[in-house]
């Protein structure tokens, strides 16, 4: 059997880690992989990645790349019978997938600051063409809502590094001095602490900071990242198993899987 692999841009530590984890489980499942990587984002690149893995006749098809769920309806009907599992759709979607719970990441980043005493919390979101960062900014702003209280700053990166380096440069050189910061991702978190540096700000005496995914290399930061851990291997084992379910039992009711995220705490947090 082969599994194709539609995945959004692998240069990012998220998906590379996911396709990692899903090449491990199916080699001990004797599945073949064959990725398909769309370099922008959007319907139009995800199709055509789908496409490409369909002409290869692969058996299922596992896509990594965030849908809006018209999107990834229209995408499901165009894979007819081959089955297709989705790993960054809205829990919502009538579809196949599996996806780490997203409210939840929100909600335990937030319910961490608060116990720590902070109520000026800036907000440095994803991209918001994807599904995911607008879902974690959504839980974000309701978990403080719950609290009765708004963000300080919001900004927006596009999940790379050098974006997070260069929005909270800006918001500090506007003299804005926020006590926390919630970061959609550990890469941008990783920018963000250099701009937090660079401007003499002490992480967490001065500044917390909080990232999202607990890729490889967080806790190698400077200070060790504190965030909310998504767990790829198991992502990579859930989604290779469903999908080897799906492979010989074509006719089993749509389900959405909901992965439990956890929040891990080192040392950019006081
Ligand atoms: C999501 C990551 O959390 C984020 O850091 C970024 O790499 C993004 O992927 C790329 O699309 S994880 C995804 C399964 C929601």
């Amino acid at each position: 059997y082969t599994l194709g692999l539609a995945t959004s841009d692998l240069s990012l530590h998220a998906p590379s880690q996911i396709a990692a984890a899903i090449k491990s489980r199916a080699g001990e499942k004797r599945f073949n992989v064959v990725i398909s990587m769309t370099e922008q984002s959007g319907f139009e690149a995800a199709k055509a990645a789908i496409n490409s893995l369909l002409a290869q006749r692969v058996d299922g098809l596992i896509v990594n790349i965030p849908l809006q769920d018209e999107e990834a309806q229209s995408l499901a009907a165009l894979c007819q019978d081959t089955p297709v599992l989705f790993l960054d759709v809205s829990p919502q979607l009538a579809a196949n997938s599996v996806i780490f719970d997203p409210a939840e990441g929100a909600r335990l980043g937030v319910a961490h600051l608060l116990a720590l005493g902070h109520s000026d919390i800036a907000l440095l979101a994803g991209p918001q063409s994807s599904i995911s960062a607008r879902l974690r900014f959504e839980g974000w702003r309701q978990a403080l809502a719950q609290r009765q209280l708004t963000p300080g700053a919001v900004m927006e990166g596009d999940w790379s590094a050098l974006s997070g380096y260069q929005q909270v440069s800006r918001l500090l050189s506007e003299g804005a001095r926020p006590g926390a910061l919630l970061v959609a991702n550990d890469q941008m978190a990783l920018g963000a602490l250099r701009a937090l540096s660079e401007a003499g700000l002490r992480v967490p005496d001065d500044v917390s900071v909080i990232g999202y995914d607990d890729t490889a290399d967080s806790a190698c930061f400077i200070p060790p990242l504190t965030t909310i851990k998504q767990d790829f291997r198991t992502l990579g084992k859930n989604s290779v198993e469903r999908m080897i379910e799906m492979i010989h039992q074509p006719d089993a009711p749509i389900r959405s899987d909901l992965l439990p995220v956890s929040l891990v705490v080192r040392k950019t947090t006081a």
